[in-house]
């Protein structure tokens, strides 16, 4: 089934708010949303259950500047399948709170500094430079690298490192399908990202404050590059990505902590050997290479047990169990078998 933006209905007569309350009161109704107590009382403890029901067509508000290849290429994407994983039965996160409360240190250190700092980003045009163990190495526009792959919309649980999380619809292509394109030769263990860096258009870059030494870099082993999970997402809510989330092109990788996703990505590298990555330079201590979300391994300032999902007013508070691998561990736990994960974290 092929999403179609319905030209007649105006993005502010179907919020992403009004398609969130229908949602809400129907999973009320059929008792699958968790819903905490009042502020105040103690936090509802329990698990997000799959309500194996499929989400309705989640509608954006319209990013102005989506360049001329989005147009073309979301005219028909495929929608996410009506059960896990790539689609979590959860109330999704409305489009607001997604596009409001950012990291992204480019533009600045507090959450509301992506989406009000990042006016001046420009994503178009972009081009991602190829390099390393790879047979085709090079510069190439973001068209091209985009023209084979057919966009599909994917529903997943983001969990960031600092205990909160969000349930976002994105838009993208399997990363295994990129890698493919480039050929990767035998010697290519690992796979590297970097962001741009734009001092211009970056605040957080021209900042005596920053504690990221530029430009944020991630990085994964070849098998979970390859993971039919991992995304390179160019758009969400069915709309082309706004900056504070990364555009025009980012990693989304679901069972890990949220800074293994690098934002508006320049640069892909393929390596014989593990990448530095920049919170695990920062703080070894804190950050590790792996980052696969994982309740038994908490950081010293945040549990890791639990969350608080997103939105949270003063009203409803929704506080859940972290799940191993952020929920999706029949797909990957498997490629972690005989580590010991408390100790490569
Ligand atoms: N380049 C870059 N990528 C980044 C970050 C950043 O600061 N810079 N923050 C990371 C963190 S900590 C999280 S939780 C996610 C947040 O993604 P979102 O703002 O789209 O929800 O982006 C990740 N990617
Ligand atoms: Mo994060």
């Amino acid at each position: 089934m092929l999403i179609k933006k319905p030209s007649d209905i105006k993005p502010s007569e179907i919020t992403p708010e009004s398609v969130f309350r229908n949602r809400r009161q129907f999973m009320n109704d059929s008792g699958k949303l968790i819903l905490g107590a009042a502020a105040g009382g103690l936090p509802a403890i329990a698990s997000a259950q799959s309500g194996g029901l499929k989400a309705p067509t989640p509608i954006g508000k319209g990013v102005s500047n989506a360049p001329a290849w989005w147009q073309e290429k979301s005219s028909s994407i495929k929608a996410a399948p009506d059960s896990e994983p790539y689609y979590t039965g959860e109330s999704l996160t409305p489009y607001d709170d997604v596009t409001s409360y950012n990291n992204f240190y480019e533009f600045g250190m507090d959450k509301r500094d992506p989406s009000t700092q990042s006016g001046d980003f420009k994503s178009d045009p972009w081009s991602v430079e190829i390099s390393g163990e790879v047979a085709k190495p090079g510069v190439y526009n973001l068209e091209d690298i985009l023209k084979p792959h057919d966009l599909e919309e994917r529903i997943y649980r983001l969990r960031c490192v600092e205990a909160w999380s969000m349930v976002i619809p994105w838009t993208g292509f399997p990363l295994a399908e990129l890698i493919k394109q480039f050929e990767p030769t035998s010697k290519a263990k690992y796979v590297e990202f970097e962001t741009i860096i734009d001092a211009d258009s970056m605040p957080g870059i021209r900042s005596r404050f920053a504690i990221v030494r530029w430009p944020y870099r991630e990085g994964l082993r070849m098998d979970e590059a390859m993971n039919p999970l991992t995304l390179m997402a160019v758009g969400v809510y069915g709309d082309y990505l706004p900056s504070q989330n990364g555009a025009p092109m980012r990693l989304i990788v679901p069972w890990k902590y949220g800074f293994k996703s690098i934002k508006s990505i320049v640069k892909i590298n393929f390596r014989e050997t593990e990448p530095n990555t920049t919170w695990n330079d920062l703080q070894s201590q804190e950050y590790g290479f792996f980052a696969n979300v994982n309740p038994a391994v908490h950081h010293p300032r945040w549990r890791q047990d639990m969350e608080r999902r997103l939105p949270q007013t003063l009203f409803s508070r929704q506080v859940i169990e972290t799940r191993p691998f952020n929920g999706y561990g029949d797909q990957v736990a498997s490629m972690y078998s005989g580590m010991d994960l408390a100790r490569y974290y």
